[in-house]
């Protein structure tokens, strides 16, 4: 694989996954709306608002694959999250069927499913349901993974991401946690299968306490190696008052599903 691109790259998740891709990849761009100065030798930078077709176009011209993270990453209003998630995602996938179809990576997330409740066991299966404009909003970006795969051949693998930060900071995040680590293995797999169709994987490292059935992305050939396990301790020695009625406990996605609307 040879040139591969990361949208967000300036973000949480792009700033770790940098440096793993940069291993692998013969040369990677990095895109954001604020400009990141410090690339290595096979880095380059082209600054890019996702809501910018003709700008998009151009970002996607001549790479290999794109890992797609640009975007609004928790609830906002619907403005920001039209022209950052449903109109940049969009502008991905059309950039992505008029130049070679590279495959795409969609950094989709637990909160397109955060409705369902804690005791039950998702699998590939499992329908939709979002907890907030954010979450509906991967719907919609799994959506055209398929639609663009079934109608052009542009082969992507969306991942609802589950938390990825480097280390779980609450017992929901117990289940949920995805290390960096796992992250940049599953990246490398999703770029080096021989084909991936219009796949969805669920996000989440070996974790003892888990929701999702990870068994239909076996063909993916990754293992996650990590787990949160070793932070339970750390975890429950904090403060905590929630109860196990509450709805931010039973729900999958915790405080999204819990919040009220979002209105401007
Ligand atoms: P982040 O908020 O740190 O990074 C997102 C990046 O996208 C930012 O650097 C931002 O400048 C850029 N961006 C936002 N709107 C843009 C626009 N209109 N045009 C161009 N760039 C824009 O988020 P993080 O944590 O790095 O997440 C990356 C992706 O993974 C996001 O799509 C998020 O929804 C998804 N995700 C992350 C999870 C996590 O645990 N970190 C969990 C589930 C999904
Ligand atoms: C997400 O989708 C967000 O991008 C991230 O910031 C976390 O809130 C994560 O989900 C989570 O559910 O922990």
């Amino acid at each position: 694989m040879s040139k591969i691109l990361i949208t967000g790259a300036g973000g949480g998740l792009g700033t770790s996954l940098r440096k793993s891709v940069a291993s692998w990849a013969d040369s990677v761009r990095l895109s954001d709306v604020t400009e990141i100065t410090d690339c290595a030798p096979n880095e380059e930078f082209v600054a890019c608002p996702l809501g910018d077709k003709d700008a998009v176009q151009a970002l996607v011209d001549g790479v290999d694959g794109i890992v797609h993270l640009g975007g609004m990453s928790i609830e906002d209003t619907f403005e920001t999250i039209l022209d950052s998630n449903l109109r940049g995602t969009y502008h991905i996938f059309e950039a992505a069927r008029k130049a070679g179809k590279p495959r795409v990576m969609f950094a989709s997330s637990n909160h397109a499913i955060g409705f369902h409740t804690r005791d039950t066991e998702l699998n590939g299966d499992s329908p939709f349901r979002p907890d907030s404009l954010y979450g509906l909003s991967k719907c919609y970006g799994e959506l055209l993974a398929r639609y663009y795969y079934d109608k052009f051949g542009v082969e992507s693998v969306s991942v609802r991401i589950g938390s990825c930060f480097p280390e779980p900071v609450d017992r929901r995040m117990l289940a949920t946690w995805l290390s960096p680590t796992d992250f940049d293995s599953m990246i490398q797999a999703i770029f080096s299968a021989p084909r991936t169709g219009a796949a969805m994987i669920y996000g989440v490292s070996d974790n003892l306490e888990t929701w999702w059935n990870n068994d239909h992305a076996r063909f993916l050939g990754w293992k996650p190696r990590d787990s949160s396990d070793r932070f339970r301790e750390k975890v429950y020695a904090k403060p905590y008052d929630l109860k196990p009625d509450d709805l931010a406990v039973v729900h999958q996605g915790g405080g999204f599903a819990a919040a009220g609307h979002f209105e401007d």
